[in-house]
C-alpha cells in the first residue's frame, strides 16, 4: 500500500482523552476515531488487525470442532423475557422499538437466541455434542465506558456455545475450549493466566478468565507465581491433558473472591498483581435450556434438558490488550501474527528521481513476493516518516535514501530492537519474502 493514496490518520500529540498507553497509541496510529462514548469507527490498519485476530480465534476454534454461524446483532425481547434475563440486565441492554412496537433490543450476549435456535433445529442427542460460534458486534450500555476499544459500549466479541447430553459431555465441551483459548492466546504472543471465576457454583472448577497481566488491567488478580514458570506464550503445539492438569491445579483468583485467610499457596509463593481479561469461559448446564425448553431425546427415549457452557473472548479489546503488551516509547511494536503490514518501506529522497526509482522498484517486487508492504512514499521529511513508522510499529522498516543506494545497500531495521543492518534487494526478498 502506498501511503501517498492511503488513509493513516497519525496525531503528533498525545490525545488528552487518553488515559492509557493502548488507547493513547492507537488514537496517534491512526487504528481508531471515537463516535461517541464508548462507540468507535475502526480506521484501515485497525481493521485489519483487528481481522487478523478474528481469524486466529477464528481458526483456533475450528480446529477445536466449533462451527461458524453468524446471529443477528437485533435480538427480539421476546426470548430475553423467556430466559428472564430482560428485566435483570437492566440500564446496560439497549432497548429499541420497531414500527410496529415490538420490542427489540441490540444483543449484549447470544445465550436465548442459540438456544432458541437449538430448540429449533436440534432433536436428538444423536446429533450431539454441537457447539457453534459467531464472531459479532455486542452492544452494552456499560455505566464507564473507558479506555478506549478497551472498555467499549460496541465491541466485537467470539461467542460460542456448547450443547451436550449430559455433564461428562459437557465437561469435555468445556475443556477442549480451555485449550482452544490457550492456544489462540499463545499464538497472539500472549500470557493468557487461566483465573477460575467461579469457586463453588455447578460446575465446580468449570469457569475460568483468562487474564492478560498488565499494569493497566482492570481486574486484580491474586495467583500462585509457579505459573510464571509455565511459559503460558509457548503453549502452540500440542497441549496434552498433563498440562492442562497442572495449569489447572496453579491458584490464580480474583481478588473480590480471593479469601486471604484460607488460601492454599504459601505467602511468599502469592503474587498480586493486575489484568486485563481477555476471554471468559463458563458451563451453566441447564440454565437456559430448562426456561427455553431446549430438549433432546436421550438415548433411553426419554426427553432431558440440553446441557450447555459458553465461551467469550472480546476480539476488539484485544487489539488493546496486544498493544499494552507490545509498545515502546516511539510507539507501537506489532508482532507479525497482527501486524497490520508486515514491512514498511520509508523513501527520505522523495525528490530523488533514482531514490524513488529504487523504492518503488524494491516495493513491486516485495508486493510480486507476496509481502504485505506499506511504502511511504510521500511527499513529507525524513523526521516525519521516521517517527509515523514507529508509531506505527510494523515488524520491518526498509530506510531508502541516496546514500546507501550509491553503494548498494538498503537499511533494514527491526522495530522490535532497533537493530539496523544492509543488504543487497535479493536478500531482502530472501528474507522477508
Ligand atoms: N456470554 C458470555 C460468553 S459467550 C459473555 O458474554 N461473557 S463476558 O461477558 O465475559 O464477555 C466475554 C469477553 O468479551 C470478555 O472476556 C471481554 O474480553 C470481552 N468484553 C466484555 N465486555 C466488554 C466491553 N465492554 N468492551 C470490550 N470487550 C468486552
Amino acid at each position: 500500500m502506498r501511503l501517498s493514496k492511503y488513509f493513516i490518520p497519525t496525531i503528533k500529540e498525545n490525545p488528552s482523552e487518553a488515559h492509557i498507553i493502548s488507547h493513547t497509541l492507537m488514537l496517534r496510529s491512526g487504528m481508531i476515531r471515537q463516535s461517541s462514548a464508548g462507540i468507535y469507527v475502526w480506521l484501515p490498519t485497525g481493521l485489519i488487525v483487528m481481522n487478523k485476530i478474528a481469524n486466529i480465534v477464528r481458526e483456533e476454534q475450528n480446529r477445536a470442532g466449533a462451527i461458524e454461524i453468524l446471529m443477528p446483532t437485533i435480538q427480539p425481547a421476546e426470548l430475553w423475557q423467556k430466559s428472564g434475563r430482560y428485566d435483570a440486565y437492566g440500564k446496560e441492554m439497549l432497548r429499541i422499538t420497531d414500527r410496529s412496537n415490538r420490542e427489540m433490543l441490540y444483543g449484549p450476549t447470544n445465550e436465548e437466541m442459540i438456544t432458541d435456535l437449538f430448540k429449533n433445529t436440534v432433536k436428538s442427542y444423536k446429533q450431539l455434542p454441537l457447539n457453534l460460534y459467531h464472531i459479532q458486534w455486542k452492544f452494552r450500555d456499560e455505566v464507564r465506558p473507558r479506555f478506549g476499544i478497551m472498555r467499549g459500549r460496541e465491541f466485537l466479541m467470539k461467542d460460542n456455545y456448547s450443547f451436550d447430553l449430559d455433564f461428562e459431555g459437557a465437561k469435555e465441551s468445556y475443556n477442549k475450549m480451555y485449550v482452544a483459548y490457550l492456544r489462540t492466546f499463545a499464538r497472539l504472543g500472549l500470557t493468557a493466566i487461566p483465573v477460575r471465576a467461579d469457586a463453588g457454583a455447578i460446575g465446580g472448577d468449570l469457569s475460568h478468565e483468562f487474564q492478560i497481566l498488565a499494569e493497566t488491567g482492570e481486574s486484580t488478580l491474586y495467583y500462585d507465581k509457579d505459573i510464571e514458570n509455565f511459559d503460558l506464550a509457548d503453549l502452540k503445539a500440542d497441549i496434552d491433558d498433563a498440562t492442562v492438569a497442572k495449569l489447572r491445579s496453579y491458584y490464580a483468583m480474583e481478588e473480590e473472591k480471593h479469601d486471604a485467610d484460607n488460601c492454599s499457596v504459601a505467602p511468599e509463593n502469592l503474587k498480586r498483581a493486575k489484568g486485563i481479561e481477555v476471554g471468559h469461559i463458563f458451563y451453566f448446564g441447564k440454565k437456559y435450556s430448562e426456561s427455553m425448553g431446549a430438549k433432546i431425546t436421550g438415548p433411553d427415549g426419554n426427553e432431558v434438558d440440553v446441557e450447555m457452557g459458553s465461551y467469550g473472548i472480546g476480539v476488539s479489546r484485544l487489539v488493546g490488550a496486544l498493544i499494552e503488551a507490545n509498545h515502546d516509547e516511539n510507539g507501537i511494536v506489532w508482532p507479525e501474527e497482527v501486524a497490520p503490514y508486515k514491512v514498511g518501506i520509508i523513501n527520505l529522497r522523495f525528490k530523488d528521481e533514482n531514490c524513488s526509482a529504487a523504492c518503488d522498484s524494491l516495493y513491486s517486487k516485495l508486493l510480486d513476493h507476496g509481502v504485505e508492504v506499506l511504502y511511504d512514499d510521500r511527499d513529507a521529511g525524513a523526521g516525519t516518516k521516521f517517527a509515523d513508522m514507529d508509531l506505527i510499529g510494523l515488524p520491518w522498516q526498509i530506510i531508502i535514501g541516496p546514500k546507501g543506494l550509491d553503494k548498494g545497500a538498503y537499511e533494514l531495521k527491526n522495530r522490535r530492537t532497533g537493530e539496523r543492518t544492509e543488504h543487497s534487494v535479493k536478500e531482502i526478498l530472501e528474507k522477508l519474502g
